[in-house]
């Protein structure tokens, strides 16, 4: 089964959005596999968004990335970078369709409420940066007693 790396941005863990965030996901039938509230240092900022190291906007974006805790996850699901990206919309929210995560949540290009892996190949790279392997959870769900 498919992993993806998603990370809801200081933004919105400021503005109390965690949970509305991850709701969506949760909603979507997705699966956690791992999730923590955590502040990431300059160098794994650096690391995460290393394409982007020749950008004008490459140091705001890391002072931005390290300016408080963000809440990463890594999310398991048939296709689920596609379907995590089209849950999250377009980078600037201003364009982002509403019924999106950045859509409905937010206005500005740069406070765009959650990062999403834009490929497999980047997943598995953006896990390993940011979990190491006890914290990943394989598990099966097993709702059947609880959901009808
Ligand atoms: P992300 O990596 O955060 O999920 O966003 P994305 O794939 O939709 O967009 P990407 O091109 O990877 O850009 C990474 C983040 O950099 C900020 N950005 N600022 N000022 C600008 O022109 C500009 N362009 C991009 C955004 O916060 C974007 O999420
Ligand atoms: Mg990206």
């Amino acid at each position: 089964m498919e992993r993806t790396f998603l990370m809801i941005k200081p933004d919105a863990v400021q503005r109390n959005l965690i949970g509305e965030v991850v709701s969506r996901i949760e909603n979507k039938g997705l699966k956690l596999v791992a999730a923590k509230l955590f502040q990431a240092n300059e160098e794994l900022a650096k690391e995460h968004y290393s394409e982007h190291v020749e950008k004008p906007f490459f140091n705001g974006l890391v002072d931005f990335i390290t300016s408080g805790p963000v809440f990463a996850m890594v999310v398991e699901g048939n296709n689920v970078v596609e379907v995590t990206r089209t849950l999250v919309g377009e980078t600037n929210p201003a364009k982002a369709a509403p019924g999106t995560i950045r859509g409905d949540y937010g206005v500005d290009l740069g406070r765009n409420i959650i990062h999403g892996s834009d490929s497999n190949e980047s997943a598995k790279r953006e896990i390993g940066l940011w979990f190491n392997d006890a914290e990943l959870n394989d598990y099966k769900l097993n709702n059947e007693a609880w959901v009808y």
